[in-house]
């Protein structure tokens, strides 16, 4: 047997934070070279007049704690703080043919980015270029191209005012072409909501986790992804709350839990069970998961209304506010519990006990995150979390109702401000009047549908507003083939990362200001703004000496480029609208009014202001009228997660240690595994009928229904506490494998926790760091 290094042994589970939460920061910063105690810099974030943490979208409370702050938001925070530098003469020293062998954790650590950078063929080095001359290249090239082979990708840690910019350069330019991040992560609600609700966001505040009687978390890691939120978890959890956990794995921060913020806990080691109940379902099976708690609830109230007894549905609920319900009662009265039992890998009992937890509580939550919206039919699994919260009214009521928890800490409000590729028309409208031009009304790509363009060969221009698009993408090697028949990418980031590396005919790499950096413009300090996951929006003001004198924030940016580009389609101020970003706002106002009334004083509410949210007062937006009980009268999952079927169900996760695609390091504390991310999680069984020990080494081969092979190889096998027919490896090492066809079905969000594969052992062992790289080391299959 080879090497079990990785194994996580059984006795290695301590408590999620605790001391090693704070070391783990801690030593993010020193490797940036921040100095920890008194940090002015962590005791700013997500407080007013402070800057919001860039990490993820659990929102800021109206009383800040003195450090509201995780382990995982300073160590984003020290990632752009660093004191390392990718200048030019890095550039001068590097071909990009070489930076494209180093992994992802090494090109971003090379620090910030510090001038605007052009490609040279010639010499396949970039070189600096001034912004003047960098802006007007690539002006002047996109004013000649055909608008609609021109794709404005937005990444979620965009400001609103950035976004909505961006938004209004790509339909001066004459597209809707705005492939985003959301396409791949939340989008599955953005679409799938709004059929059952009216609307595409969660309709729960703070306060209603305040009054909460019971939460489910279905498909989320918020110890790893929202940390923040553990600290709701602990004090819920200490009050007697029952939480009820959906997730193949035993995620740690589900588990237990040691506030870092509680002397008591950090000086005593004592930690909070958080989870009153887990249940390791199979990926996938979240639809009859919800549905089998659906049909306990539905007969149970069968019964009481034949003896007599108090209802357990929301009768006069269903009757006054939903659609659907008799035909989705039948449907669950008539489930077996065979088949549900066979789809989701948990009991009959399990389901009853979570439908009994579910009854008994007056004012239930539900989260979730993308164990659902990366699926097949993830959005089918959410709408059958909504029909459970249906059923007894757990809607538009307080301490109840949907909680999508997001990824990216702008993401939504990006959507907000008109990042859609299907824009509607009173929207247009409004744009049209504001901005004095016909803004274009053929929808463009999403994510997924770029990508099918880019194989194509229909893309002459890729601008990237943030983060690394030819990483996160599904389909990633033959997509990124292609990357080089485009006639020009741009992208601003902050670090350096692979999407720069992928160059089209020309290329260009612009540095931003990052959220912590003091943004000042012609009429003084900036303040920027973003909407977290509870709709609430508010202000961010950076405080940091920038990085570098020749940083730009993104509204400067993309005012530069539409000066270049577009000055002469529309009468547009952009100095004036960069000198002061109350001037965006105004605008924004002006196109949402409904939305942003008196922006400009709102922007600093402790705790921002809420955008309106019809389902939270029971107003339901939908064609009915009424919140509608829909379902696919459809058992057998599309993803196909039942066992037998030769194949396994790959969960592409982020280990404690990434954000995203920025890699912090090769460890994952929570789960055991130390300076490796080429691991596989294996169940037992499915390893023993595979001949494979701890150790082995194998290859992924997808089992794609359209023909072509698509594998990757070089990972390590762990054993793992997982339901058998499901597995887990790291993003986006493994994206190589996901067919772009393999996704959800109403809003094409890949589906990424449920790829179909086949794994093959390999014969020879490699050395334990193999770098994070999409392809291993090539090995032999074993025969
Ligand atoms: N530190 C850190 N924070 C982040 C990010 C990061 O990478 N690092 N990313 C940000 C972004 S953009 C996003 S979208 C969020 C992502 O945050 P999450 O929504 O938590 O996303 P993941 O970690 O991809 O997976 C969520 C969980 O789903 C479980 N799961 C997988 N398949 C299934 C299934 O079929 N059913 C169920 N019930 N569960 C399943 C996995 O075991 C995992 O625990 O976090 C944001 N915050
Ligand atoms: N297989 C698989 N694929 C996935 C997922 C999965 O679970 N499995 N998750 C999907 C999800 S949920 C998402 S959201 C996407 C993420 O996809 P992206 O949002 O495209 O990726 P990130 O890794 O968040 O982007 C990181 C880069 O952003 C840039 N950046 C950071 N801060 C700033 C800033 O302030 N301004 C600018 N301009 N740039 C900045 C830096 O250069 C950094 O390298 O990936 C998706 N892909
Ligand atoms: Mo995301």
């Amino acid at each position: 047997m080879a090497s079990d290094k990785n194994r996580k042994s059984d006795h290695d589970d301590h408590a999620a934070g605790g001391w090693g939460a704070v070391n783990a920061a801690e030593k993010q910063l020193s490797r940036q070279k921040i100095l920890m105690k008194g940090n002015k810099l962590l005791l700013s974030m997500n407080k007013p007049g402070g800057f919001d943490c860039p990490s993820c979208a659990w929102p800021d409370p109206k009383k800040p704690k003195l450090a509201e702050y995780c382990e995982n938001g300073a160590k984003a925070v020290a990632w752009e703080a660093t004191k390392k530098r990718t200048g030019p003469d890095f550039f001068a020293e590097h071909t990009v043919t070489e930076l494209l062998t180093w992994s992802d954790f090494e090109l971003e650590d090379q620090g910030r980015l510090t001038h605007p950078m052009g490609y040279n063929a010639e010499t396949d080095k970039y070189e600096a270029v001034d912004w003047h001359t960098a802006l007007s290249e690539i002006g002047t090239f996109v004013r000649e191209q055909d608008r609609k082979r021109v794709e404005l990708y937005t990444s979620g840690r965009t400001s609103n005012e950035a976004a909505f910019l961006w938004q209004l350069y790509g339909r001066l330019i004459g597209t809707n072409n705005f492939p985003d991040c959301s396409n791949m992560c939340h989008e599955t609600t953005t679409v799938a909501l709004p059929e059952s609700i009216g609307i595409g966001k969660g309709t729960v505040t703070l306060d209603d986790w305040e009054h909460c009687d019971a939460l489910f978390i279905i498909g989320q890691n918020p110890g790893t992804n929202s940390p923040r939120m553990l600290s709701y978890l602990h004090e819920m959890a200490m009050k007697g709350v029952p939480i009820v956990s959906f997730n193949p794995l035993k995620e740690r921060g589900l588990v237990r839990f040691t506030d870092p913020q509680s002397p008591r806990e950090m000086l005593t080691g004592k930690a909070q069970q958080i989870s009153s109940n887990y249940f390791q379902l199979r990926t996938g099976g979240d639809i009859l998961a919800m549905q089998g708690i659906c049909k306990v609830v539905v007969e149970a109230d069968d019964a009481a209304k034949a003896a007599g007894r108090e209802r357990v549905l929301d009768v006069d609920f269903i009757a006054e506010h939903t659609h659907g319900f008799e035909a989705f009662a039948d449907y669950v009265r008539n489930l077996s519990w065979a088949d549900i039992e066979l789809y989701t890998a948990l009991t009959r009992e399990q389901i009853e006990q979570a439908g009994e937890i579910y009854m008994k509580a007056n004012n239930v939550i539900c989260c979730w995150g993308m164990g659902i919206t990366q699926h097949r039919r993830g959005g089918d699994a959410l709408q059958q979390i909504i029909n459970m919260l249906l059923l007894r009214g757990n809607m538009g009521k307080p301490g109840a109702g949907a909680c999508p928890i997001r990824g990216h800490s702008n993401v939504q409000g990006d959507r907000t401000v008109g990042i859609y590729q299907k824009p509607k028309e009173p929207f247009l409208q409004k744009m049209d009047e504001v901005f004095g031009f016909e803004n274009p009304r053929e929808w463009g790509h999403d994510t997924a549908e770029c990508c099918e363009a880019i194989l194509r060969g229909d893309v002459d221009v890729f601008l990237g507003m943030g983060g690394n698009f030819f990483r996160a993408i599904p389909d990633l090697d033959r997509v990124t083939a292609k990357v080089k028949d485009i006639g020009l990418t741009m992208h601003v980031g902050t670090k350096l990362n692979r999407s720069h590396l992928l160059t089209g005919k020309r290329a260009y790499i612009l540095p931003a200001l990052g959220r912590t950096e003091l943004d000042e413009q012609e009429c003084g300090k900036q303040t920027i703004t973003v909407e977290d996951s509870f709709s609430m929006v508010h202000g961010s003001t950076g405080m940091l000496k920038p990085a570098s004198e020749h940083l730009r924030s993104e509204p400067w940016i993309i005012a530069g480029l539409a000066k270049e580009t577009v000055a002469d389609r529309a009468p547009i101020d952009w100095d004036g609208l960069v000198a002061d970003y109350d001037r965006i706002r105004d605008k924004m106002e002006e196109v949402f009014p409904d939305l942003f009334e008196n922006f400009n004083e709102r922007l600093m509410v402790p705790g921002g202001f809420r955008l309106p949210n019809g389902a939270s007062e029971r107003v339901w937006n939908t064609p009915t009228g009424k919140a509608n009980f829909l379902f696919t009268p459809n058992i057998k999952d599309s993803d196909d997660a039942v066992p037998d079927s030769g194949h396994l169900q790959l969960m592409t996760l982020r280990s404690h240690d990434q954000f995203n695609t920025t890699v912090y390091s090769l460890n994952d504390r929570y789960r055991g595994i130390k300076d490796d991310r080429m691991v596989v999680f294996m169940n037992e069984r499915d390893m023993e009928e595979r001949g494979l020990s701890e150790g082995d080494m194998i290859a992924f081969e997808a089992a794609a229904d359209d023909g072509i092979e698509r594998r990757v190889s070089g990972f390590k096998v762990v054993r793992y506490d997982l339901p058998q027919g499901c597995c887990g490896a790291y993003y986006p090492e493994t994206n190589p494998l996901l067919a772009l066809s393999h996704r959800d079905e109403r809003s094409n969000t890949p589906a990424s926790k449920s790829v179909p594969v086949k794994v093959v052992a390999l014969t020879q062992a490699t050395p334990a760091n193999t770098v994070s790289e999409g392809a291993g080391p090539e090995l032999v299959p074993a025969e």
